[in-house]
């Protein structure tokens, strides 16, 4: 019985000394495991009278419960003290100032871009790319500009050698989507990207711009087609009020071909120093794709017709946005750059 009391003396002690967690598992596990000095105790009951026997156990339980309810008790007050460190040590200043994290915008181009496509893929259309380093063959002879053909002075070409050149357009986009289709319609893709040509760099002209083709080939594809869709481009970008003009014009590629002017969105079709006084902006280039190109990239124009279409991305942002200098789009200020944000 003395060594019993003995026992729960130092555990007791020793429970009150453990300073965390993990030394009052090693006490527990001391005093309440199958090694404990109790279960080796209780193994000397054998030896005893009957009569001890008895009360002899019913003190060693006794002792148990009280050392596992100190443990419990003691384990409590370790875990709340741990919490509290815890707390104390990652507490939060929430008053400090924040790092500022500094987050660009997207250029009014890559807005206008991306505008462009989610419209079209909306409609349907797949966005296709293709090289900004062409061959003469796709930038001008499938687009039915041969060597020697006039209309190639409507796009002066910087020229690496005789037959690979700087795209003076996205159209030839088209002749790798056609090709690649060999003969089986239909398409329908839009084709954005960088575009070269040697023009005087002034207020609406660069050397370097963007544009974005769009191009339909099915069957039974009419000019109608071609206009409705260009409808629901101009509200989308210009505003629910937009109405658009075709007008007669000439592209080799195409046939009949169009120049597409929308209602000013400055003076709605009053008349103002934007339009010129005529009440319409110019935007893009479009047309019936021409029978030879069609052929030419491995279509029958017997059974199938197309529209197309090119948009100067740059003429568009400038109108979307009220600008004035294209040249604002490539100095790179961040006054200008930044007051385009991310959802544009
Ligand atoms: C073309 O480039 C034709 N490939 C467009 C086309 C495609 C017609 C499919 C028919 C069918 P154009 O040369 O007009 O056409 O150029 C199209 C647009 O690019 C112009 O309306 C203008 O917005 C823009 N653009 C042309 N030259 C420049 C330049 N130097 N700087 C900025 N934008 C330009």
């Amino acid at each position: 019985m003395d060594e019993l009391l003995k026992i729960r003396e130092e555990a007791i002690r020793r429970i009150k000394e453990a300073s965390n967690l993990k030394d009052l598992n090693s006490v527990r596990v001391s005093y309440l495991g199958k090694k404990s000095p109790i279960q080796a105790a209780m193994k000397s009951m054998k030896t005893m009278k009957q009569e001890d026997r008895a009360s002899f156990g019913k003190i060693s339980n006794q002792v148990k419960q009280e050392i596992a309810k100190a443990i419990e008790e003691m384990k409590a007050n370790l875990e709340e003290a741990e919490m509290n460190a815890r707390l104390a040590s990652e507490r939060i200043d929430i008053t400090l100032p924040s790092n500022v994290v500094p987050i660009g915008s997207l250029h009014p181009i890559s807005v206008v871009k991306d505008e462009l496509e989610e419209l079209f893929l909306g409609m349907g259309y797949e966005v296709a790319e293709g090289p900004e380093v062409e061959t003469d063959i796709f930038n001008f002879q499938y687009m039915n500009l041969p060597k020697g053909h006039p209309a190639r002075d409507m796009q002066d070409t910087f020229y690496i050698d005789e037959n690979t050149l700087m795209r003076t357009h996205t159209s030839p986009v088209q002749a790798h989507v056609m090709l690649e289709k060999e003969g089986k319609g239909p398409i329908k893709v839009i084709c954005p990207g960088k575009v070269y040509r040697r023009d005087d760099d002034d207020a609406t002209h660069s050397h370097q711009f963007a544009q974005c083709e769009g191009l339909v080939i099915d069957k039974n594809i009419t000019m109608g087609d071609l206009k409705g869709t260009l409808e629901v481009f101009a509200k989308h970008m210009f505003g629910e009020k937009r109405e658009i003009r075709l007008r007669p014009s000439y592209f080799p590629f195409t046939e009949p071909s169009v120049e597409v002017d929308i209602s000013c969105m400055n003076c709605g079709g009053k008349g103002c120093n934007i339009c010129k006084g005529t009440g319409w902006i110019e935007v893009l280039g479009a047309g019936m794709v021409n029978p030879h190109v069609l052929e030419m990239c491995g279509f029958d124009p017997e059974v199938y017709q197309g529209f197309a279409f090119g948009i100067g991305l740059e003429r568009c942002a400038m109108l979307k946005y009220g600008m004035d200098n294209i040249r604002d789009f490539f100095n790179n200020d961040l006054r200008f750059l930044e007051q385009f944000s991310r959802k544009g």
